[in-house]
């Protein structure tokens, strides 16, 4: 299916940008050139799926395409249950209600917006348990994805292992870049959380990428198959959320997926509450059948060396026009450094924001600020967080968009960078309870 791509003027893009808040979010898709705002839910189905659509049963109880999914997810992954919701964050909604407890705090490698707001809202605290490196936008670091097993150990000591009720496990990392995690870091981890009955949980939306960079990456992993090395990841995890929207290459869909049956019951029964019956978890019958078919398309080598190969092409094209980007370059997207972009702009003055609006008034290109703005405010002080990676997304859906985009978007952001002391900073005059960076509105300084 092809779509026409609308070329507005820079004059109209101002406009728009204006009218938006100076939010990318707030854009209308319609004025949008090419959209890196995200992948999620934004790639190309494939023929086999759209054919899966038409054998959609839309029964309310047991639809056939349920037990498809169930089969899929369980053949690739390995988990034993799965409890379908309809995208990534009613997963971790249910799971943070049912295993956190007032006072809990859980460890991960790295925040993530809503998987943070989900612990909090459950009344636990957030540690971030990653690596150093991987706040260095410069550090080539193969893995920074990884745990720092130290400072894992330092949470459990400082609070006591039954106060951490799990570890939240991210591949791809997603705020630092899509930077993959190690199977050997991956396999302490699970180790250290298991001898303090500590359970793993892996936010597994983008798992076959972090499988790919594994293959290329790590010590004896070359000859394994990007199948294999994701089942070897789910093995070393207990449960896990999914958003389908990224690797599974389907518009709407996720799904919680857990080993502990008991577990599996108690979310079985808050599934229908929030979501719909356990056999659909507010996914219409064709979506899972959609999803069935793209858990085994993700782990294809051609498929998914490709998809990451197109996002090492407009990252090498932005590294050889000057422009500081987080490295080494990620999974789904390549990450501008916003603070060595625009170094004249004090982080309160949102230069991550500022950048995504510039590009955007540019060339119709639409990305996403991942940085103060998405950092949100600290619980404590009130402030903002001013988190030491603040960064511009430019998000690759699959299947999608040619090289000849990628040459449309370096040339627009290389335009931007020549044009860059002008840039003005943003001063925020609406805010949001939650996820600010959704709906929250800019002027320019
Ligand atoms: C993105 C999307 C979603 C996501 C994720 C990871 C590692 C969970 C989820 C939630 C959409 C998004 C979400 C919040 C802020 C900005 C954008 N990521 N874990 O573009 O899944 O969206 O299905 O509820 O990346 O990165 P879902």
């Amino acid at each position: 299916m092809v779509e026409p791509l609308r070329m507005m003027t820079q004059a109209e893009r101002e406009k728009a940008a204006e009218e938006a808040g100076y939010n990318t979010f707030l854009l209308r898709s319609e004025d949008v050139y090419i959209d890196l705002l995200t992948d999620s839910g934004t790639s190309a189905m494939s023929d086999r799926q759209w054919a899966g659509l038409m054998l959609g049963d839309e029964a309310y109880a047991g639809s056939r395409n349920f037990y498809h999914l169930e089969a899929s997810m369980r053949e690739v992954y390995g988990y034993k249950e799965l409890i379908p919701t309809h995208q990534g964050r009613a997963a971790e909604h249910m799971l943070s209600q049912l295993l956190i407890k007032d006072g809990d705090v859980i460890p991960g490698n790295m925040y993530f917006t809503t998987t943070r707001l989900h612990q909090e809202l459950a009344g636990g605290t957030f540690v971030d348990v990653i690596i150093d490196e991987a706040h260095d936008p410069e550090s080539l670091h193969p893995f920074k994805g990884n745990v720092d097993l130290a400072k894992f150990q330092a949470v459990i000591d400082e609070y006591g292992a039954d106060r951490v009720p799990y570890v939240c496990i991210a591949t791809a990392v997603n705020m630092c870049g899509g930077q993959p995690i190690s199977l050997e870091n991956l396999r302490a981890v699970s180790e250290l959380a298991h001898q303090h009955g500590i359970l793993v949980v892996h936010d597994m939306t983008r798992c076959a990428e972090n499988a790919l960079l594994i293959k290329e990456r790590e010590d004896g992993c070359a000859e394994k198959t990007v199948r294999d090395i994701t089942r070897e990841i789910c093995d070393l995890t207990d449960a896990a959320t999914m958003s389908s929207k990224k690797d599974h290459l389907v518009n709407i869909g996720g799904f919680l997926a857990v080993n502990d049956p008991e577990l599996a019951d108690k979310a079985r029964n808050m599934v229908v509450v929030y979501e719909g019956l356990h056999t659909y978890g507010g996914m219409a019958g064709r979506d899972m059948e959609a999803l069935a078919i793209g858990i085994q398309e993700c782990v294809e080598f051609d498929h998914i060396k490709s998809r990451v190969g197109q996002v090492e092409y407009l990252g090498e094209k932005l590294q050889e026009g000057g422009i500081p980007i987080v490295q080494p370059i990620g999974t789904h997207g390549v990450f501008l450094d916003a603070k060595k972009f625009l170094p004249h702009l004090d982080q309160d003055q949102f230069p991550a924001q500022a950048l995504a609006a510039e590009i955007y008034v540019d060339s119709g290109v639409r990305s996403m600020e991942r940085g103060n703005v998405s950092a949100g405010r600290d619980p404590k002080t009130g402030g903002n967080r001013r988190p030491p990676l603040e960064l511009v997304r430019l998000t690759i859906p699959r299947r999608v968009y040619t090289q000849a985009h990628m040459d449309v978007v370096a040339e627009s952001v290389k335009a931007v960078y020549d044009a860059r002391a002008a840039a003005r900073g943003l001063r925020m005059v609406y805010e949001p309870k939650y996820l600010r960076f959704f709906q929250a509105r800019f002027e320019p300084l």
